[in-house]
C-alpha cells in the first residue's frame, strides 16, 4: 500500500459529485493499491446533504478509504490536498447571460485559485468541470501564484467518450477498438472531436467510416449537442457520466495508467502555441500521459481545412471568455 492520495471535490453534495466520490473511494481512481483522503467542499447550505454523502460513504466500508473531511471553507478544503477536483459551480439560470455566468463563477475559481496556492500540497493538480470548465480552470491558474501553470487542466474527455461511442456505433465495432480521438478547444457546443486522426482497430478512421457527410454534420452536431439531449431527455444534466470521464482524466494524468503506447487522450491544458492555439488560453489538444503526473501535447498531427475552421472558431471563443474575464486574470 502506498501513502494516501488526499483528493479535493468541491460542490461534492452536488449530482456529479454523488456519481464520482464512491468510485474514488472505490479505488478506480488511483488503483486497487492507494489509499485515499476525500476533502469535501461545499456551500453552507449544503452541508446538511453533505453529510447525508458523509455517511453514505462510510455505510460502504470502502477498505482504501482513509478519511472524510466536510467543510465549507476553501483553505480548509484544499489542505495539503494532492488533487482537487472543481466540480461545484454556479448553474446558468433563466434569463441569464453566459457573460454574468464566466464573471459569478469567475469570482468562485478565483477564490479556489488562491486557496489552492496557500494550502494545496507542492504537487497539487487541478481538474476543473464545472462550466464553463476551461475559462474556470484559467481563473484558478491566473490565482494560484506558485503553482505551475502545466498543474491547471480542465476535463475534455466526456466529449471524447461520448464520440468514441458515436463512432464504434456507426461502424458497427467495440468502443474499445476507436482510439487516437482528441477533442481540441473548448467544453462546449464549438469543440471539435477529431476524427480525421482517429483509428478504428488501428486502421485510419475515415477508411473505415467512409461517410463523410455523417462525420462533418450528424456525427458532430451529436456530439456537441449531446450535453443539451441528456437534459431533455433527463431533466437534468449528464452525472455519471461525467463522474466516469473525470476517472479516466486523473488516472491517466496521475493516477498510474498511463495512456496506451500509440494512442492519446484529450485534456484541456495551457496551451503552448502547438498548432497555432495562443498561448495564455486553457484548451482541448491531444496528449499522452504518463500516469504519474505528466502529460504531453502529440505534435505532428495534420488537421483538414474543415477541422482547422472549426479549431478556428472554438479558439475564438475561449478568447472571447478570456476577454470577458480579463479583470479576474
Ligand atoms: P449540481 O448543481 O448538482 O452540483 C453543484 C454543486 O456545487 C452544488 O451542490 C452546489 O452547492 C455546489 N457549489 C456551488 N458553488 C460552490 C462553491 N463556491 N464551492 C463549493 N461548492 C459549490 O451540478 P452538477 O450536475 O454536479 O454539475 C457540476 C458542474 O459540472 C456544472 O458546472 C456543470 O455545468 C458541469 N459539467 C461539466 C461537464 C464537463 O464535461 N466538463 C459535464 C457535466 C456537467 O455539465
Amino acid at each position: 500500500m502506498s501513502s494516501p492520495v488526499r483528493v479535493t471535490v468541491t460542490g461534492a453534495a452536488g449530482q456529479i459529485g454523488y456519481a464520482l466520490l464512491f468510485r474514488i473511494a472505490s479505488g478506480q481512481m488511483f488503483g486497487p493499491d492507494t489509499p485515499v483522503q476525500l476533502r469535501l467542499l461545499e456551500i453552507t447550505p449544503a452541508l446538511g446533504a453533505l453529510e447525508g454523502v458523509a455517511m453514505e460513504l462510510d455505510d460502504c466500508a470502502f477498505p482504501l478509504l482513509a478519511g472524510i473531511e466536510l467543510t465549507d471553507s476553501a483553505e480548509t478544503a484544499f489542505d495539503g490536498a494532492n488533487l482537487a477536483c472543481l466540480v461545484g459551480a454556479k448553474p446558468r439560470g433563466p434569463g441569464m447571460e453566459r457573460a454574468d455566468l464566466l464573471k459569478d463563477n469567475g469570482a468562485i475559481f478565483t477564490g479556489q485559485g488562491r486557496a489552492i496556492a496557500s494550502s494545496g500540497a507542492d504537487d497539487i493538480k487541478v481538474a476543473v468541470v464545472g462550466n464553463p470548465a476551461n475559462t474556470n480552470a484559467l481563473i484558478a491558474s491566473a490565482n494560484a501564484d506558485g503553482v505551475p501553470l502545466e498543474r491547471f487542466t480542465a476535463m475534455v474527455r466526456l466529449d471524447e467518450n461520448r464520440a468514441k461511442t458515436q463512432l464504434a456505433q456507426k461502424a458497427g465495432v467495440p468502443v474499445a477498438d476507436v482510439t487516437n480521438l482528441a477533442v481540441w478547444g473548448n467544453h462546449s457546443p464549438t469543440m471539435v472531436p477529431d476524427f480525421d486522426n482517429a483509428r478504428i482497430g488501428g486502421t485510419p478512421l475515415t477508411d473505415v467510416i467512409t461517410d463523410r457527410a455523417w462525420l462533418e454534420g450528424e456525427f458532430l452536431s451529436t456530439v456537441q449537442q449531446r450535453g443539451k439531449a441528456i437534459i431533455d431527455a433527463r431533466g437534468s444534466s449528464s452525472a455519471a457520466s461525467a463522474a466516469n470521464a473525470l476517472i479516466d482524466h486523473v488516472a491517466n494524468w496521475t493516477g498510474g495508467k498511463p495512456t496506451p503506447e500509440g494512442d492519446w487522450v484529450s485534456m484541456a491544458i495551457p496551451s503552448d502555441g502547438s498548432y497555432g492555439v495562443p498561448e495564455g488560453i486553457i484548451s482541448g489538444f491531444p496528449v499522452t500521459t504518463d500516469g504519474a503526473g505528466s502529460y504531453e501535447i502529440v505534435q505532428g498531427l495534420q488537421l483538414t481545412d474543415f477541422a482547422q475552421g472549426k479549431l478556428e472558431a472554438t479558439i475564438a471563443e475561449l478568447q472571447e471568455e478570456r476577454t470577458a474575464v480579463a479583470d479576474m486574470l
